[in-house]
């Protein structure tokens, strides 16, 4: 019966992700008595591994467009960062040994209910769709790349954070048993980074599991990463086993490790350099060109009222 159930379940949230089904099976589920039961963790039944390749290629949302040719394939899945591989950027291969299946998401701190959720079970119930963005890393190379998978509002709406929540921290899977890069035990692991909630209920903020219209590679951050496309690339974590929503401002992997340098807005502009080297241009993988880089990386019209308040920050680092 909960084999039937499940493959029920699958097939309604693929076929539809209106709120009405939406609605009706929540109540279904309530009724059967079934309630969260059903996504937390310690029902093996229910969490067995099913295969999402079916969700890819996603629809594209054409509200983003980019101002520049799309980055090839094979550019963006070879050329990476992910320092639990290794401190470059040939981490491709290393990446194989993660073990994306199963993969449970915890969703915890101030949020009406903490829960465990199988991430084959969340992304049935989340809108998933295509958007072409551009990423800017830090370290002035960038591409543009179409992600699939869904907005970021809908897995805060998912995870009912408490009115008192200001902050949001997501966590990187640390397994010194696949991650190599673990055993530079100097290194804050597990990667963590974190938004404010109304970063992360921006329109823009996206919570990526495809790329080039299959499931997202690991290297690139199975199964399921953030892109947040108007700040450098480190913001933008992979392989997210925790979401944490706090009132306490998170303190990034990298703002541990450098704080003189990497601090929590990261918003990318020309204008303000790294204490290292200039942010005015950045090179395009692939093409190797050179390009000037935008305020915002490009996405002033949708992000900026985030920030008018917030002159005193440190917005740009
Ligand atoms: N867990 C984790 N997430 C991470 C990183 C990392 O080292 N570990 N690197 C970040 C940096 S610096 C960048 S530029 C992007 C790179 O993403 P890509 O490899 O998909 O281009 O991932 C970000 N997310
Ligand atoms: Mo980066």
């Amino acid at each position: 019966m909960l084999g039937i159930r499940r493959k029920g379940w699958a097939l309604a949230e693929s076929a539809a992700t209106d709120e009405v089904v939406f609605l009706q099976r929540r109540t279904l589920v309530k009724a059967l008595g079934l309630g969260p039961a059903l996504i937390a963790a310690g029902t093996p039944a229910l969490v067995a591994a099913a295969d999402t390749a079916d969700l890819y290629p996603a629809k594209r949302n054409g509200r983003y467009k980019l101002d520049r040719p799309m980055t090839a394939e094979k550019y963006a899945v070879t050329y990476n960062n992910f320092y639990e591989f290794g401190s470059h950027k040939l981490i491709s291969d290393a990446a194989q040994a993660l073990k994306t299946h199963p993969w449970q998401v915890r969703i915890d701190g101030l949020v009406e209910k903490p829960m465990t959720v199988d991430f084959d079970a969340l992304i049935r119930r989340m809108p998933v769709e295509e958007r072409v963005y551009r990423h800017r890393c830090v370290e002035a190379w960038s591409m543009a790349v179409p992600w699939a998978g869904f907005a970021m509002k809908a897995l805060v709406d998912f995870a009912r954070p408490l009115s008192k929540a200001k902050f949001v921290q997501m966590e990187t899977l640390a397994d010194k048993e696949t991650m190599p890069g673990l055993k530079q035990v100097w290194y804050p692991w597990p990667y963590t980074e974190g938004l404010t909630m109304a970063e992360a209920t921006n329109e823009l903020a996206f919570i990526a599991t495809g790329l080039y219209g299959k499931p997202i590679p690991k290297q690139n951050g199975a199964p399921i990463r953030l892109v947040v496309p108007w700040k450098y690339g480190f913001k933008s974590i992979k392989s997210i086993t925790r979401f944490t929503f706090t009132n306490k401002r998170p303190v990034g992997y990298w703002e541990e490790i450098q704080g003189r340098e990497y601090g929590f807005w990261a918003n990318v502009n020309p204008k303000v350099d790294h204490p290292r080297w200039s942010q005015a241009s950045e090179r395009v993988l692939g093409t190797n060109e050179r390009v000037p880089t935008l305020l915002y990386n490009g996405y002033g019209e949708y992000i900026a009222d985030l920030y008018k308040d917030l002159k005193g920050e440190k917005l740009f680092m």
